[in-house]
């Protein structure tokens, strides 16, 4: 494959600064550029994306500049001929990073007080709420980058870790692996619930109200995965009769979630907006990962993170 230009798309935006990206690309023989909707491509592109278009199908190649690609076409890029990689892999510090926070902020009720902070609140949470994670159970729903990371970190805090995923193979700091068949044994013992799996059609609706129901009732869900892996309605179902404890969401079915959604201040829920993989280095990850397949491509090998 020659590449003789690489297009930044304008909705890389949406995890970093435009500019920076751009920049970050340069320094190879390749020249950079920053396209918006009007561009059209060649045989000779690759184009860096946050959002997927139609016209990128005449492209030699897309790279997606997120790990998940449910938002691709991959069947339409197959037909084309067109290359799309993902961008697994750079996430394994910021996402489980971000997942101790939510878990430890349920244990401690850090979000309980940082919620009262502004009302000059000294009330102290009831003598049972609090608990450490130390000891207890979390069940990490796919076992890849991310969800290694969270066994990792959960593991080093001393939590008793089973996972989840499409295989079954064994995961360093994991005591057991189940495959998805075995969802409803594998949560019903734990006391977190963390899904970092990708958005398919086997995981959309996986978590619904029976595995819902399946979990303990002092229970917490955290999704970071993709909304529609978690049925909404259930949800909301399970928060308001206290059928789980509480939710830490960063992926949600629409985005942004509307303002009138109740779970902006549902009392048992941290909502965060899709930013568990910020990090002022985004734009670096990227440019490495695409230099990485650039140079493959000149070489003429198979590119990385190869998804269609
Ligand atoms: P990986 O491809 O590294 O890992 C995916 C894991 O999910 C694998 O372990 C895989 O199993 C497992 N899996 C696949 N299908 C199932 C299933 N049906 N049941 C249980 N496990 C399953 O991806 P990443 O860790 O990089 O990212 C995972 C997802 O997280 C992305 O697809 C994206 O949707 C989301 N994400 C969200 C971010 C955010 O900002 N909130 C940031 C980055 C990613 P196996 O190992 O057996 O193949
Ligand atoms: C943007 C990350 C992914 O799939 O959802 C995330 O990689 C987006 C910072």
């Amino acid at each position: 494959m020659d590449i003789d230009r690489i297009a930044v798309h304008e909705s890389v935006a949406k995890a970093c600064p435009l500019e920076a990206m751009v920049a970050a690309l340069q320094g190879s023989d390749v020249p950079v550029e920053a396209v918006g909707d009007d561009a059209s491509f060649d045989a000779g592109d690759c184009v860096v994306t946050f959002s997927p278009r139609d016209v990128f199908l005449d492209a030699a190649w897309v790279h997606g500049i997120r790990a998940g690609y449910d938002e691709f076409d991959v069947a339409a890029y197959e037909t084309a001929g067109t290359a799309l990689t993902n961008s697994t892999g750079i996430h394994g510090d910021t996402v489980p990073e971000t997942v101790v926070g939510y878990l430890t902020a349920f244990a401690r009720r850090l979000h309980v007080y940082r919620d009262r902070q502004g009302d000059a609140d000294w009330t102290h949470e009831p003598y049972e709420a609090p608990f450490t994670l130390t000891g207890e159970r979390v069940c990490v729903v796919g076992l890849g980058t991310i969800g290694q990371g969270v066994a990792d970190r959960a593991a080093a805090l001393g939590m008793d870790v089973v996972g989840v995923r499409r295989s079954g193979d064994p995961a360093e700091n994991v005591e057991r692996v189940y495959t998805p068949d075995e969802l409803a044994a594998a949560v019903g013992d734990a006391r977190f619930v963390v899904l970092c799996c990708p958005l398919t059609e086997a995981t959309e609706g996986m978590v619904d109200a029976a595995l819902l129901e399946t979990m303990r009732d002092d229970g917490y869900l955290v999704n970071v995965a993709r909304g529609p892996v978690v049925v909404e309605d259930a949800l909301l179902a399970a928060l308001d009769a206290g059928a789980i404890a509480g939710a830490a969401l960063d992926a949600h079915w629409e985005e942004p979630l509307p303002e009138t959604h109740p779970l902006w201040d549902h009392e048992s829920a941290i909502v965060t907006p899709h930013v568990a993989a910020s990090t002022n280095r985004y734009h670096e990850d990227i440019a490495a990962l695409v230099q990485e397949n650039v140079e493959r491509a000149t070489r003429g090998e198979s590119l990385r993170n190869r998804v269609a």
